[in-house]
This record gives C-alpha cells, sequence and structure tokens, in this order.
C-alpha cells in the first residue's frame, strides 16, 4: 500500500548543513524584549533526491528559528498558531487529552530547560488551536514571560500539547534557545559562525517526499483505525532539517550544540577519525571544567555543548557516527543508524583561530544530601490497556490522578527513580535543574513481589559527560536512579515526564505543584 511504502534508501552527505535563521525581535528595549513567532505549514527540502516536505514550523521552518537571549533578559514571546485544522500525522483519539471534542490540532510551547513561571512554561493542557480559537482548561495568557535566570545554557523549545506532542514535533515543531551571558564571552570560546547549533532527529519518508510516521504498531489494534505506537524510529538521521548533511569546515576550532531532538533514538555519538572531542557544557549550562571525551551518549532531549578541534586536519572528512541501540539498551538491529553527519575540512582558515578550551569554567556547587525535605520513591511502570497495549507510567499513576508530588518552594529533594521496566527512560523535569547522585542495581522481581528495594550492586557514579547541571537523566533498567535538585523560584504547576514522546504521550507523564512554604496543601 502507498500509504505504507517507505523510501530506504537516500545518499548521505550530499546536501549541505543548514544553519536555523536568528529570531529577530518585533522590539526590543532597555526593559524587555518581545518577539512574535507563528506556527505554520510550510514546504521545505529534506534531502536533494526528496520532493519537497510539507513540515509544521515556528515561522512555517523547520527546524524553527534559533532564540538567543542574554542571561537575566526579559522576554515575551507571543506563540501563534496558524496551523491547518487537521493533522498531517495520524492522531489516535483514545490517547489522554486527545479525545473527541478538542480541536485534532493543538499547540502549546515549552521552552526546555527554561526557569519560568507556570503560566509560561506551556503546560500541556494549556494548548491553543488556530488563532486562539479554542484554549485548553489550563490555558491563561496569549503572551509567555521568560525572566531568563539560567547562566548561559543550551536549550531548545517545542510543542507540548497534551496527547499529540509526537505528532507535533515530528511535524517540526522544534527549535534551539541559547542563553548567553557576560561571563561566557569572556571565556573565549569559539563564537559567532564557529559556535553551530545541531539539532538531530529521525524521520522516514514516503516516495512523495511526505513525513511518514506510523498508523498502527507492529502488531496492529484491530479495533482502531489509529494507534500510538511504542516508540519510533525513522530510517534516516537528520541534522537542522537535512538528512545526513555535511558541514565544510576551516581547520581550527568549533563549537557545536547538540540536543537529540528525536522522538525515542537516543544516540552514542562518536567522530571515526577516533579524535576526542571536548565537552563544556551539559543539559543546563557550562561544566566546571572541560573533558576529552571519545563517545557521548544523548537521549531524547539531553544535550551536550561540544568543542570539536579541526586544526591540522585540512584536506580530511570526518564522519560523526552513531551506535546506541534502538530501542535503547536493549537494540534492535534494523533500527540501527550508524551516521549522523560528516565534517569536511576544507574551507580556508580566514583567521587566526585564538579561541581556546578554557580549563575552568563555572563552579557548580553541590547540594547538601544530609538533609533533604524530602525522599521521594518514584517507580517508572508499565503496564496493559485495554486494547491489549503496552502504557508506561510514572508512580503507576495516570496524568489525570490527584497530584502526589508537592515540593515546597526552595525545599531540596531527592527523587529515586525505579525502572521496573526494560528500557532506559530519559526522565526531565521542568522548572528545575538537578544532578545526578549515582545509579544502582536492585532485585526488580522482589521489588514488584514484595515493594522492598534490595540492592543488588553498589552505588555507580553518573558518568563524567553527565557531571554538571541536569535537566533531563537516563533512568536504566534494573536501576535505580537517584537525583538531587531545589525546587524555585516559582511556586506551581508543573510537570516532570518521560521525554521518549510516544511514551509522555501516553500517560508517562504527571503533574507536580511547588508549594508555598507556610501552605498545608
Ligand atoms: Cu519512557
Amino acid at each position: 500500500m502507498y500509504e505504507n511504502t517507505k523510501v530506504t534508501r537516500l545518499t548521505k552527505f550530499v546536501d549541505a548543513l543548514p544553519i536555523p535563521p536568528k529570531l529577530q525581535p518585533v522590539t526590543r528595549n532597555n526593559a524587555y524584549t518581545y518577539y512574535e513567532v507563528t506556527m505554520k505549514e510550510g514546504k521545505q527540502s529534506l534531502h536533494r533526491d526528496l520532493p519537497f516536505t510539507t513540515v509544521w514550523g515556528y515561522d512555517g521552518v523547520f527546524p524553527g528559528p534559533t532564540i538567543e537571549v542574554d542571561s537575566g533578559e526579559k522576554v515575551f514571546i507571543k506563540w501563534m498558531n496558524a496551523l491547518p485544522r487537521k493533522h498531517m500525522l495520524p492522531v489516535d483519539f483514545t490517547v489522554h487529552g486527545a479525545h473527541k471534542g478538542v480541536p485534532e490540532v493543538r499547540t502549546v510551547v515549552h521552552v526546555h530547560g527554561a526557569v519560568v513561571e507556570p503560566e509560561s512554561d506551556g503546560y500541556p493542557e494549556s494548548w491553543f488551536s488556530a488563532n486562539f480559537e479554542q484554549v485548553g482548561p489550563t490555558f491563561t495568557k496569549k503572551i509567555y514571560r521568560y525572566d531568563n535566570y539560567m547562566n548561559s545554557c543550551t536549550l531548545w523549545y517545542h510543542d507540548h500539547a497534551l496527547g499529540i506532542t509526537r505528532l507535533n514535533i515530528y511535524a517540526g515543531l522544534a527549535g534551539m534557545y541559547l542563553v548567553r551571558s557576560a561571563f561566557e564571552g569572556s571565556l573565549n570560546l569559539p563564537s559567532s559562525s564557529y559556535d553551530i547549533p545541531l539539532i538531530i532527529q529521525d524521520r522516514s519518508f514516503r516516495p512523495d517526499g511526505s513525513l511518514y510516521y506510523p498508523t498502527q504498531p507492529d502488531e496492529p489494534v484491530s479495533d482502531l483505525k489509529t494507534s500510538v505506537v511504542p516508540e519510533f524510529f525513522g530510517n534516516t538521521i537528520l541534522v537542522n532539517g537535512k538528512v545526513w548533511p555535511f558541514l565544510k569546515v576551516e581547520p581550527r576550532k568549533y563549537r557545536f550544540r547538540v540536543v537529540n531532538a528525536s522522538n525515542s533514538r537516543f544516540y552514542r555519538i562518536k567522530l571515526d577519525s577516533g579524535q576526542l572531542m571536548y565537552q563544556i557544557g551539559t543539559d543546563r549550562g557550562l561544566m566546571e571544567r572541560p573533558i576529552g571525551i571519545r563517545s557521548i551518549t544523548l537521549a531524547p532531549a539531553e544535550r551536550a555543548d561540544l568543542v570539536i578541534d579541526f586544526t591540522n586536519l585540512k584536506g580530511t572528512s570526518i564522519i560523526m557516527t552513531n551506535d546506541a541501540p534502538a530501542p535503547f539498551p536493549e537494540g534492535d538491529k534494523e533500527n540501527e543508524i550508524m551516521e549522523i553527519m560528516k565534517f569536511i575540512v576544507d574551507l580556508p582558515l580566514r583567521h587566526i583561530d585564538t579561541s581556546v578550551i578554557p580549563s575552568y569554567m563555572e563552579s557548580i556547587p553541590k547540594l547538601p544530601q544530609q538533609t533533604p525535605a524530602n525522599k521521594r520513591f518514584l517507580t517508572l511502570d508499565h503496564t496493559m490497556d485495554q486494547f491489549g497495549r503496552e502504557i508506561m507510567l510514572l508512580d503507576n499513576k495516570d496524568w489525570d490522578a490527584p497530584i502526589s508530588e508537592k515540593p515546597k518552594l526552595w525545599s531540596t529533594e531527592i527523587w529515586y527513580l525505579i525502572n521496573t521496566t526494560e528500557d532506559t527512560h530519559p526522565i526531565h523535569i521542568h522548572l528545575v535543574d538537578f544532578q545526578i547522585l549515582g545509579r544502582r542495581k536492585y532485585n526488580v522481581e522482589r521489588f514488584i513481589r514484595d515493594r522492598v528495594i534490595e540492592y543488588t550492586g553498589s552505588t555507580i557514579p553518573p558518568e563524567p559527560q553527565e557531571c554538571g547541571k541536569k535537566d533531563t537523566v537516563r533512568a536504566n533498567p534494573e536501576e535505580i536512579t537517584k537525583i538531587i535538585m531545589n525546587f524555585g523560584p516559582y511556586t506551581g504547576l508543573y510537570v516532570w515526564h518521560c521525554h521518549m514522546l510516544e511514551h509522555e504521550d501516553y500517560e508517562m507523564m504527571r503533574p507536580f505543584l511547588v508549594i508555598r512554604n507556610d501552605s498545608n496543601k
């Protein structure tokens, strides 16, 4: 059937890496900056040999324009929806929030990693349809406010509408959000045209160039015309909206802001030259010291700030490779994609490279573990729904169950993420940044039977690549992952969830409420 025909072969490294445009403000003054962004349908060439693809993009482009802000800058953004009323991808109306009676195309924008007031965080039920004709139950305002209380960091923005996030992001609704600071500027890192975002995603295409997303899982659900799938893996890799692109570089240092913006796919990134990459930042900012690494694993939504040095490599090409299993970590050979993009070192050096990889960047004080206000033991679970489909839950609760996580403002908490499933789940907590304290193997069967934690190994410290400020953590199977964080500076309603979008959309998401210190709620 044509519907299910996928393009299986596309030549690699024939298109140049696009650099997303920088978003221009409507107003900028001493007090604030104001932007407007409209989500629109557009057509774009995603590969030389593919017909143009219909995409949904912020300002009509995929990925969206890069938003650059200063640390502490007050920014207002009016996000608008001018998308068609019918979704271009298969909607499953049995999924939470996507039932009949709500508009089929709903959007809401979340800046991933932003410290932001709850009304501007893109709560999944604060969605709005085209021209704000209909809005979700928690919608309160059209213009979002961002105070940007973050140090310099590599964030991204994307759709977060309840029940269709996986489809909206797949259609193209994602972009980069970079926070800069004077301090970061003083470090003399590679900058301007040598500071490049790499938004990595996987997609499949039909022969007419349209995006392919499955209507049913491998074992179709006979009662449903369209069903959510347990996870999605495309058969091509795109960077900044091009399939397997190349980038011509000068023989010098470059800074790359790498974000895994895929639905379900993990990446384990290496360079086929075997050379070191220098990691300078994690999800939420610069590390204390750079580390030389040969590989880095990025789950959906994780970021890495990397410096790659092409000095003395004139005339060579280097492939950025991937050997992460998909699904992660058990893997299925047929889903594997080994290559991401290619760097070709053949541009002349324009200026002497005076940028540096600093030996020390920012101090990251360890949060005190002795006296947390709360220790929460939270399970990651899988069960079956009424159609016999796998459904993933947090703490065995549905999205609609009463709010159970109510940290107090400015309190420090330790969360133990007890994974009882066979997948690694990237767990993302809105509002906060956290530190990974470690992971520990435990007896899953005994836990499921008796609800008793029996550790079977000692604590595994976080990988060097994870030692910094994080907002998304890989919770591996058979392990309890321990993280620590402080809740502030806002009170109100936020969410935490798995960032595999197929899981997030089908119940692996929960609200949490930051409450005032004197509140007994
Ligand atoms: Cu998950």
